[in-house]
């Protein structure tokens, strides 16, 4: 089995859905991942201890997805050197705005970034970018999608009649 490069982190088990958009598109670029439920409140020590060994496991990024007072990613990003990028889930009664400060607005020196609300697809994207730092295959592939993109909102014109 495929070492995982990117480490996808759930709050809770109810964040899936979230997590599952950035999982998908890890799929399509071809990153190997891996998937584990940990949460800030619940059960800090293995928050931690999965932060703590990250990096000398093989991973180059962290994508934490946590709802209402999303404390996960800055705790991930406390504790390990690698690059942690929050997803904050529309959970609870504010649609997510909740979340959104919590990961957004992180004291100094505790870098985490944020996507927007149940943004798992863009925070999978941020990842993979950092991975074609150091990946010839990955960068190719973000730059077709980038391609493809681009030609969809072209089309988009002709069904407008433009
Ligand atoms: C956060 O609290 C989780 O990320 C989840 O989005 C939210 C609610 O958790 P559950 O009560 O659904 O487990 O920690």
């Amino acid at each position: 089995m495929t070492k995982a490069k990117v480490g996808i982190v759930l709050g809770s088990a109810n964040d899936v859905s979230v997590a599952k958009k950035a999982g998908e598109m890890l799929d399509k670029l071809q990153i190997p991942y891996e998937v584990t439920v940990a949460s800030a409140h619940r059960t800090p020590g293995d928050a931690v201890a999965y932060a703590s060994n990250g990096e000398k496991r093989g991973l180059v990024a962290i994508i934490a997805v946590a709802g209402l007072s999303a404390a996960l990613p800055g705790v991930l990003a406390a504790h390990t050197a690698l690059p942690v990028i929050g997803v904050p889930v529309s959970a609870g009664t504010v649609g997510g705005l909740d979340a959104l400060y919590s990961v957004a607005q992180m004291p100094p020196g505790v870098p985490v970034a944020s996507v927007g609300i149940d943004g798992g697809a863009n925070a999978a994207l941020l990842a993979a970018r950092i991975v074609a730092l150091l990946d010839e295959k990955v960068r190719q592939k973000l730059e077709d999608l980038r391609v493809e993109q681009g030609e969809k909102v072209r089309n988009s014109r002709s069904t407008l009649g433009l």
